[in-house]
C-alpha cells in the first residue's frame, strides 16, 4: 500500500488539489492529508496504519458512528436486491414518511442526491412559487456549490451580491443579496427596501460553515416574520443540523417553522444524499405534479435510503440527542480547562451533536466575531492534536461533530491531547 504521501503525489496529477472536494485538502491548515483505508466507531485509520479520534463524522453522516452495524447490516441487504432501479422503490416512501413524521416544517419531501442538488433545488421552487427572483442568504452561511450561493456581499448591505468564484455570471450573483448573520436591523433595512421581490431567504439556523455560530434569541423568529410579512419564503438549510440538534432539526430546537427545509448527511448514513421539503402547497409545483422541473437519475437510491433509514432508527432511539449533548459538553468543558491550564485564549461553542472551537475570548455571534479568532493558533494547535491521534476539521471556519460512538475515554483522550498541543501552540508563538 503506498504511504499517504505517495497516494497525494499521485492524485494531485489527477485530481484538482489531490481531492474530490476542497476542504480535505488541509489548504488552510497546511501539510498534507492522510488518506483513509477503513473507519469504525469515531476512529479513522489512515493507510499507515495511524488510528485518529474523527471528529469530523464525514461531515455530519456519521452521527451513529463509523462503520454501525446496523447501518452495514442495512446497506449489504439492500445491495443483495440490486443497487438501483430507476423506477420507485418502497424504501423511498419509508423515508418520506420518515421525514414528515420526524421534521414539523414538512408535509410533502423530494429526495436528491446532494445537499447542494437540494438547495438549488429549494431556490427554483421558491422563484417558481413566488414568481420572484431575488435571493437573501448570509455570510458565512454555506449551502453547496450551486451558482446562487457562490456570491459575497457587496459593498454595503442593500448593494447586492458580487460573484464569489469564477463562472458564476455577474448576472447571476446580482439577484443574491448577502445579510450579516444575527443582525436584526439588517434584515428589516433589506426587506424595508426590497422586500416585495425576494423569493426566498436560505439560512443555515445554526451557522455550521463559519465555524459554530448559534442564533441569537428571537433572530429565527425574526427572520420567518419578514418573509412572512413580505411573501418570501424561508428556507431553513438544515443539511447540517437536520437531525443532528435535535430529531427534528433546528426546526424543531427552536419552534420556528420555515417554509422549506433541505436534507442531506445524516439521512444517506454516508451514502451520497440530499433531500428538500416543506409546506405541500409549495412542494406541489415540482414535476411531474407541478411545472418546476426537478431531476435526478440516482434520487432515492435504495442503497442510500437504506442507510439513511438505518441511521434514523438509530438517531430517533430515546435519549439518543440527551446522551450526544451531554458528550459534547464533556468534550467542550474539557478542552477549554485545557486552555485556561494553558493560559491560551479559547472558548467553545456547542449545540448538541456540533461544536466549534475558536482561539479568542469573548463569545462569537456574528461572523466578523468568528473571523477575530486567531487562524494562526488554530492551524497550530490542528496539527498538534493530528498528530497525537486527533482529527479535527481542517479549516478554523467549519463545525466539529460529535457521534453516538465517541465514549467518555475518547473524549479524556482529547482532552489530554489538547492540554499538549496548547502549550505547544502557545509556545511556538
Ligand atoms: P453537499 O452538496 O456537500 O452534500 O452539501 C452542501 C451543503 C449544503 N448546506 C450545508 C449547510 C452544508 O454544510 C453543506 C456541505 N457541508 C460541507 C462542510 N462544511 C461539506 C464538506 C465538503 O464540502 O467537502
Amino acid at each position: 500500500m503506498p504511504t499517504n504521501h505517495e497516494l497525494f503525489e499521485t492524485a494531485r496529477q489527477l485530481l484538482p488539489g489531490g481531492v474530490n472536494s476542497p476542504v480535505r485538502a488541509f489548504r488552510s491548515v497546511g501539510g498534507e492529508p492522510f488518506f483513509t483505508a477503513r473507519a469504525e466507531g469515531p476512529y479513522l485509520w489512515d493507510v499507515e496504519g495511524q488510528r485518529y479520534i474523527d471528529y469530523i463524522g464525514s461531515w455530519g453522516p456519521m452521527i451513529a458512528g463509523h462503520a454501525h452495524p446496523k447501518v452495514i447490516a442495512a446497506v449489504t441487504e439492500a445491495a443483495r436486491h440490486g443497487t438501483s432501479f430507476g423506477t420507485p422503490n418502497p424504501l423511498e416512501v419509508t423515508m418520506a414518511e420518515t421525514l414528515v413524521r420526524l421534521v414539523p416544517g414538512l408535509e410533502m419531501v423530494r429526495m436528491v442526491n446532494s445537499g447542494t442538488e437540494a438547495t438549488m433545488a429549494a431556490i427554483r421552487l421558491a422563484r417558481g412559487f413566488t414568481g420572484r427572483t431575488r435571493i437573501v442568504k448570509f455570510e458565512g452561511c454555506y449551502h453547496g456549490h450551486g451558482d446562487a450561493f457562490l456570491v459575497k456581499a457587496g459593498s454595503g448591505v442593500m448593494t447586492l451580491g458580487l460573484p464569489d468564484s469564477p463562472g458564476v455570471p455577474k448576472a447571476l450573483a446580482d439577484l443574491t443579496a448577502t445579510l450579516p448573520y444575527n443582525d436584526f436591523e439588517a434584515a428589516t433595512r433589506l426587506f424595508e427596501s426590497i422586500g416585495g421581490e425576494v423569493a426566498a431567504v436560505i439560512v443555515e439556523p445554526i451557522v455550521g460553515n463559519a465555524n459554530l455560530i448559534v442564533p441569537r434569541p428571537g433572530y429565527l423568529q425574526h427572520l420567518r416574520e419578514l418573509c412572512t410579512r413580505h411573501g418570501a419564503l424561508l428556507i431553513f438549510d438544515e443539511v447540517m443540523t437536520g437531525f443532528r440538534v435535535a430529531p427534528g432539526g433546528a426546526q424543531q430546537l427552536y419552534g420556528v417553522r420555515p417554509d422549506l427545509s433541505t436534507f442531506g448527511k445524516v439521512i444517506g448514513g454516508g451514502l451520497p444524499v440530499g433531500a428538500y421539503g416543506g409546506r405541500r402547497d409549495v412542494m406541489e409545483l415540482i414535476a411531474p405534479a407541478g411545472p418546476v422541473y426537478q431531476a435526478g437519475t440516482l434520487s432515492g437510491n435504495p442503497l442510500a435510503m437504506a442507510a439513511g433509514l438505518a441511521t434514523l432508527e438509530l438517531i430517533s432511539a430515546p435519549g439518543f440527542h440527551a446522551e450526544l449533548e451531554r458528550k459534547t459538553a464533556r468534550l467542550c468543558a474539557g478542552l477549554e480547562a485545557a486552555a485556561r491550564d494553558a493560559g491560551v485564549p479559547f472558548i467553545t461553542h456547542h449545540v448538541c451533536g456540533m461544536f466549534g472551537l475558536y482561539f479568542r475570548a469573548e463569545p462569537v455571534e456574528t461572523f466578523d466575531d468568528a473571523k477575530a479568532s486567531d487562524a494562526a493558533m488554530f492551524r497550530r494547535f490542528f496539527h498538534g492534536m493530528l498528530k497525537r491521534g486527533v482529527y479535527l476539521a481542517p479549516s478554523a471556519f467549519e463545525a466539529g461533530f460529535i457521534s453516538q460512538a465517541h465514549g467518555e475515554a475518547d473524549i479524556d483522550a482529547t482532552c489530554a491531547a489538547a492540554a499538549l498541543a496548547f502549550a505547544e501552540a502557545r509556545d511556538a508563538t
